[in-house]
């Protein structure tokens, strides 16, 4: 019997990966915030995915999160803020030598549910596919990409990732994981914040040149002083190919704004500018886009961390 595939967090990613595994023929279980959302799932009895205009139904097992069974493989696909949080809640049940895949964007997130759950194995991921829900228990998957994954502690890659091949999940061992999640929060803070300032898609940056420029020359500083060379690597012209490729897209922190919705701005932007602060690094465009976009949220009535 495969070792089932505990999934925490039913959102977009989260559903996403559960109907992928399952639809393999891999054990998956969701796990539901509470008994009331366990409830509310079981009346509907399982999760859609919807693929290029075609719906396909799984009907995955739900559990609340102090349903006894150990877990031994758990994907985290909550927000960054969430991640923590959430593993806390069913830490209880991690079975010795557990392994824990965190889909989170950005950085901090990750290393406090290592603290959290110290004996379990820690795999770090970093995604480029996109998906949203367009219902409750449904997901839409809008944009086929790539994961990474990698342990910063254990370079021996797991053989779970025998799943994710059976399962159609594009992916790739990496070495590195921590240089790939540093470019792509560099990434993110070149572009998100300022198309919420802008109040833009991404294409809208090309008339804003100058001030993304500043921003990927601090942003390169960062990633040299933070002992990431690597993910510093032609950042500007990385960034300008991505708001090329993307022109038409909505960011997901402008995405997020527009639907009122928390943003990841702790583990993007705000770890940035913590990490300079930590090295005594004077970032001063950085620094003030933290402040432009802390007060813009505060203006929309939405948590500023
Ligand atoms: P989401 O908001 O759609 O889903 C998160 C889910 O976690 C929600 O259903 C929420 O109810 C649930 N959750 C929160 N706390 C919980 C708890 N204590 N117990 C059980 N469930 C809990 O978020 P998402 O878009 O799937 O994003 C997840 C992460 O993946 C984010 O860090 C995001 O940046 C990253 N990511 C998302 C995409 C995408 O296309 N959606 C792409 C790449 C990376
Ligand atoms: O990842 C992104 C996002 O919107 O979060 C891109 C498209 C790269 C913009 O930063």
């Amino acid at each position: 019997m495969a070792t089932p595939w505990h999934v925490l967090g039913a959102g977009s990613l989260g559903t996403l990966w559960a109907t992928r595994l399952a639809r393999a023929g891999l054990p998956v279980r969701l796990i539901l915030r509470n008994a009331a959302r366990l409830v509310a799932y079981q009346a509907v009895g399982g999760l859609t995915l919807v693929e290029q205009g075609d719906a396909s139904f799984h009907a995955i097992t739900g559990e609340t999160p102090d349903t006894g069974e150990p877990i031994h493989l758990l994907l985290v696909a909550c927000k960054a803020y969430d991640a923590e949080p959430a593993v806390a809640q069913i830490a209880h049940r991690l079975a010795p030598g557990a392994q824990v895949i965190l889909l989170q964007n950005g950085l901090g997130s990750q290393d406090a549910v290592a603290a959290r759950v110290p004996g379990a194995r820690c795999i770090f991921a970093s995604s480029t596919e996109g998906a949203f829900r367009d219902g409750d228990w449904r997901v839409v998957f809008a944009g086929h990409g790539f994961t990474w994954l990698g342990d910063v502690r254990q370079p021996l890659a797991p053989l779970w990732l025998e799943d994710l091949s059976a399962a159609g999940i594009p992916h790739e061992w990496s070495a590195d994981i921590l240089t790939r999640l540093w470019r792509k929060l560099a990434l993110n803070c070149a572009i998100n914040p300022l198309t919420v300032l802008h109040g833009c898609r991404n294409g809208g940056l090309l008339a804003h040149h100058c001030e993304v420029a500043t921003l990927c020359a601090e942003l390169g500083e960062l990633l040299e002083h933070c002992g990431q060379p690597a993910a510093a690597l032609d950042l500007p012209a990385e960034v300008e190919r991505v708001i090329q490729a993307t022109a038409a897209n909505y960011s997901s922190m402008y995405q997020d704004v527009a639907h009122q919705r928390r943003t990841e701005i702790s583990y993007l932007l705000g770890y940035a500018c913590a990490a300079a602060t930590r090295h005594q690094l004077n970032l001063p465009h950085l620094e003030q886009l933290q402040q432009r976009l802390i007060a813009h949220l505060a203006t929309g009535g939405l948590p500023t961390d």
